[in-house]
């Protein structure tokens, strides 16, 4: 294997944690596979990053990417809705439940933002900067501009979906973006992986292994 580049996060970084909430962990209503193991190395690379965000899956009840909120449709089947294609998930992350909360295990007591998304009854966001109808903006993108920041690092839950689309936000947003690998765990439903990791290799995302930043 060829050595991979030693990055060294300085001060327009910033490490964006995604969606380490309990209903992503195990034993959640919709649990990522090995969704825990994106703690560790979270908790690692926090320590090396002066300037680290999180966001949170924020959704009212009975809201539009449920399954439960159309009748006869189940989870992981997908749906037309007025923008666009949404896949149907069990019940998860509703505002104010312990499901909704992030991880006590992860320790970046040293976060500046926790940026909520998912909370229009009507649209998803599985990205931290853009909601699913492509258009409303959460502000993100203006306030890592406004802070100075130029290359963003991604990592959390779930890698083919609110981090693939996070980090494909952050490039067309202009930041040099990456995606930490080992720090995300993917659900893979319908294909959803491979094609995650597509466009983003499409975009020029990079991805990359904890290693390259900081020790095991
Ligand atoms: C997510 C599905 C539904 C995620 C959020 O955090 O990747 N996935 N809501
Ligand atoms: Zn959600």
């Amino acid at each position: 294997m060829t050595e991979q580049p030693r990055i060294t996060p300085n001060e327009n970084d910033v490490l964006i944690v995604t969606d380490v909430q309990y209903d992503f962990l195990p034993g959640g209503a919709l649990a990522v596979p090995e969704g825990d193991a994106v703690i560790e190395p979270i908790n690692r690379l926090a320590k090396a990053f002066r300037h680290v965000l999180l966001t949170q899956d924020w959704h009212p009840p009975g809201h539009t990417s449920f399954a439960s909120s159309h009748p006869g449709k189940k989870p992981f089947e997908l749906i037309d809705l007025h923008y666009g294609r949404q896949v149907l998930w069990p019940d998860h992350c509703i505002q104010g439940s312990p499901g909704a909360e992030i991880s006590r295990d992860v320790h970046v007591p040293h976060a500046q933002l926790v940026i909520r998304k998912g909370y229009d009854p009507a649209i998803d966001s599985y990205s931290g900067f853009i909601e699913a109808d492509r258009k409303t903006s959460t502000g993100l993108a203006g306030y890592l501009r406004e802070r100075g920041f130029r290359r963003v690092f991604c990592t959390g839950l779930a890698l083919d979906f609110c981090v693939h689309w996070t980090a494909l936000d952050a490039k067309a947003a202009g930041f040099d973006t990456y995606v930490i690998e080992d720090a995300s765990r993917a659900i893979d439903t319908n294909g959803s992986l491979a094609q995650a990791r597509a466009d983003l290799d499409a975009v020029g995302v990079k991805i990359i292994h904890s290693g390259q930043i900081v020790s095991p």
